[in-house]
């Protein structure tokens, strides 16, 4: 009989969800506008009044427009104005379908799927009786390959959370290596003290986003006023690869960078370990998101699992914003072949649940370990669902690939025409992104985007962002190109 080992190493061989086996075939949302269409500035009058009236109640100083959603559809965003705008940030990368997809409506209306909606249950206590049917075809169906176990959560941040603790728990276990635990343990984790609660860590890297809530902040190195006031623990933070684009011209630069990085998390875990405060794992995402889009090469991340396999760490990968089949394939780590499949992989966002997926060693073995009320939602569940179906019927990783690499190309088109402007062009599937010169420039093109009708991101300083949806084709594509080449121009009057 295959060792469990071996297993693993064959399933790794095998994507979740094979492009190459699925035409691309995507079914445009019928209700979809033919183009964007500006009425008014964005915020316009409409907009205005009603963030007067909302901020009445809370602090709105995040809120860009009001949004018709009823009238928003398929790949365009319609805001409370009616202007009509081209989306390529789609509610910060977690609109797997676009807008009002007519399957994920249809699920809705189903009687049968009537209660998911208005029973929200204490999923860990009570699960509804179609829980693991559910479970295996949504999250299951598309788990990352060798990862056999899947735990619901309600968001990012909480998922990453809870897969720090299923990291703390393994390492403290294996440590204890079949002794139970002590009443000392015990008495003293009640009170934060050791050793119940031992000095240990997590490592992450500069420019990360994980979260914001108080365990994944700290592993969240992007912008100062996330984390000013809050008391932070000392973990070990590592430099993340800074590379040059393209990539495939500067490897030889990209390896020595990456090469230091890597020489940089070997000496943080021994510093860490002799200062009696191990890491017990490392937590990175595939391509750092909202630090500014930077990548690193799949070389990388298999030294990463090189180094966490030899110092008994996890390897926490967050997909949160790179899974779901926006990097071309379903999870982003894919493109990687490591040697074994990740110990832990989070996720949310176009997932429409939060959760992750892990192996069965990162599964603890008491109750009420990895908990809360709710952990998840069925409702989110049954649309997940269709979204895979729909994944799976339309080949949407094969679409995200191809219309992806039409893209980065583009950009690439426009950057060599205005080099002193833009820089850096750079995507994985539809995961794409571009520098400009400064973060004014940068801000300066994403108002004159939006004031043409397209909506799109920012992220770390200087760099645009986009992450449309998986049903994002050519034809949107090339509006948006037009028009991004139309307001650089611009910009250079
Ligand atoms: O400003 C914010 O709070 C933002 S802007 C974009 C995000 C958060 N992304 C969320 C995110 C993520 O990109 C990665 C890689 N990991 C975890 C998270 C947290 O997810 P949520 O927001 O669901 O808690």
């Amino acid at each position: 009989m295959a060792t469990m080992r071996h297993l693993r190493r064959v399933v790794t061989a095998t994507p979740s969800l094979k492009s190459a086996n699925y035409g691309t075939a995507v079914q445009t949302n019928p209700a979809e506008p033919p183009g964007p269409n500006m009425k008014t500035d964005c915020p316009g009058p409409e907009s205005l009044k009603l963030l007067k009236e909302l901020d009445a109640i809370q602090n709105t100083g995040a809120a860009q427009f009001f949004v018709d959603y009823d009238r928003s559809q398929g790949n365009y965003i319609v805001d409370a104005d009616g202007n009509v705008l081209l989306d390529l940030y789609t509610q910060i990368a977690s609109l797997p379908l676009g807008y009002n997809h007519p399957s994920l409506a249809k699920a809705m209306s189903r009687p049968e799927n009537l209660s998911a909606f208005i029973n929200r249950p204490a999923l860990s206590v009570f699960p509804p009786k179609d829980w693991p049917q559910k479970l295996q075809t949504a999250l299951l169906a598309v788990s990352p390959p060798g990862l056999n176990q899947v735990q619901t959560m309600s968001c990012g941040a909480c998922s990453i959370e809870h897969a720090q603790k299923a990291c703390f728990i393994t390492y403290n276990s294996r440590l204890r290596g079949g002794k139970s635990i002590t009443e000392e343990e015990l008495q003293t984790a009640l009170m934060n003290k050791e050793p119940g609660c031992p000095p240990q860590t997590v490592m992450s890297f500069k420019n990360a986003f994980h979260g914001r809530t108080m365990g994944a902040l700290a592993l969240t190195h992007t912008k100062p006023i996330h984390k000013l006031d809050l008391p932070q623990p000392d973990w070990p933070i590592a430099d993340f690869p800074q590379l040059k684009y393209p990539l495939d011209e500067f490897t030889r630069e990209n390896r020595e960078e990456e090469d230091r990085c890597l020489a940089q998390v070997k000496d943080l875990i021994e510093k860490y370990q002799k200062q009696g405060k191990p890491p017990v794992a490392i937590a990175v995402e595939p391509v750092q998101s909202e630090g500014g889009d930077n990548h690193a090469s799949a070389y990388f991340f298999q030294e990463l699992q090189n180094i966490t396999n030899e110092n008994s760490m996890g390897l926490l990968i967050d997909e949160v914003q790179t899974g779901c089949g926006i990097s071309g394939r379903m999870w982003a780590h894919e493109h990687w072949n490591l040697r074994e499949p990740p110990d832990i992989v989070t996720f949310a966002k176009k997932m429409m649940t939060g959760g992750f997926y892990c192996s069965d060693k990162f599964r603890p073995k008491e109750a009420y370990r990895i908990f809360n009320t709710w952990v998840g939602d069925p409702s989110k569940v049954v649309l997940l669902q269709e979204v895979v179906n729909t994944i799976k019927q339309q080949g949407l990783l094969g679409n995200a690939e191809q219309v992806g690499n039409y893209v980065t190309k583009g950009l690439e088109d426009v950057q060599k025409m205005y080099p002193g402007l833009l820089k850096n062009a750079r995507g994985l599937g539809t995961l794409i992104a571009i520098d400009f010169k400064d973060p004014a420039s940068r801000d300066q093109a994403l108002q004159r985007l939006r004031k043409k009708g397209i909506n799109v991101g920012s992220s770390g300083i200087q760099t645009i962002r986009l992450r449309p949806t998986l049903v994002f084709e050519k034809k949107h594509a090339h509006i948006f190109l037009e028009i991004f080449e139309s307001v650089v121009k611009d910009m250079q009057k």
